[in-house]
């Protein structure tokens, strides 16, 4: 199983993710630790010492599985489903940013919160589903010209208002037809949302690009109460080969939430 830690480049409201003041202690901390990649959220990396991050990463030989991009969505309202054109537009903008920073690496870029949520019935709701689609087909083709894949994130109902489960999001997909895009399964919206956590990840099959894992409580896997030997033998029955990428609550603080974390995983890889 290939692990990773969610860290995020600029400081941000959303309380699941490692930041603190010294992006290189962070990731000499994980890379002792034993995780192989490092999955970085940020609202503009244009805001960033981009090839700053770059050196610090490549110093600690770890991969960068997936970049997240729903503070531009939490901090600024950025929305890909927007009904205003020049939002949506500015949206776009934004994701070839996270694209460009993403193909240094070959991350998958996430597609969560960033697309924003629907009106909630009828002609406007259709109307802002078309706008989602027509802008996620916009950065599929800026993606595929860097050569960047794009993941769906299935949010809980509390956090956005569509493409809540798997299931929805495949279908969605289907209908899509692009298959420059993926997958992410969330443990922590699972829980929520799916009937069964084995049944979603075999139907999302070879489609699961990505998987972020948190308990019933966003703490560390193993202190709430999420079943998770389900959700491992569905990865392993469906040979899942992404990352398995940690997006938790630093409790009680980040060194000890990030081993928690690790230590858990590596005692369900040897079972
Ligand atoms: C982001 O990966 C996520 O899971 C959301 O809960 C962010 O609010
Ligand atoms: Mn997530």
């Amino acid at each position: 199983m290939k692990t990773s830690f969610a860290v995020s480049l600029q400081k941000t409201r959303f309380g699941a993710i490692a930041f603190g003041e010294s992006f290189t202690s962070i990731i000499s901390k994980l890379k002792e630790l034993g995780y192989q990649g490092v999955e970085l959220a940020v609202r503009n990396p244009r805001d960033i010492n981009e090839e700053e991050i770059k050196e610090i990463v490549k110093n600690h030989q770890l991969v960068v599985p997936a970049i997240g991009t729903g503070q531009a969505f939490i901090e600024e309202c950025l929305s890909l489903s927007s009904r205003e054109k020049e939002i949506r537009g500015k949206t776009i903008e934004r994701l070839k940013n996270h694209i460009d920073f993403a193909s240094q690496w070959g991350s998958l870029v996430i597609i969560g919160l960033i697309r924003g949520n629907l009106p909630p019935e009828g002609e406007e709701k259709e109307e802002a589903l078309k706008y989602f689609e027509e802008s996620l087909l916009k950065c599929s083709q800026l993606a595929k010209e860097k050569d960047v894949k794009l993941v769906i994130e299935p949010l809980n109902r509390y956090e956005i208002n569509f493409l809540n489960t798997i299931k929805e999001a495949l279908e969605f997909l289907s209908s899509l037809g692009d298959d420059n895009i993926g997958i992410l399964a969330d443990s922590f919206h699972m829980n929520i949302e799916e009937a069964n956590f084995y049944q979603s990840i075999i139907e999302a099959g070879d489609r699961l690009w990505h998987f972020h894992i948190a308990d019933s409580n966003r703490w560390a896997p193993g202190f709430g109460h999420i079943d998770f030997e389900s959700i491992f033998r569905a990865l392993r029955d469906i040979n899942y080969q992404g990352f398995v990428s940690a997006e938790i609550l630093q409790k009680p603080n980040f060194p000890e939430a990030a081993k928690q974390t690790i230590d858990y995983l590596n005692k369900q890889a040897r079972l």
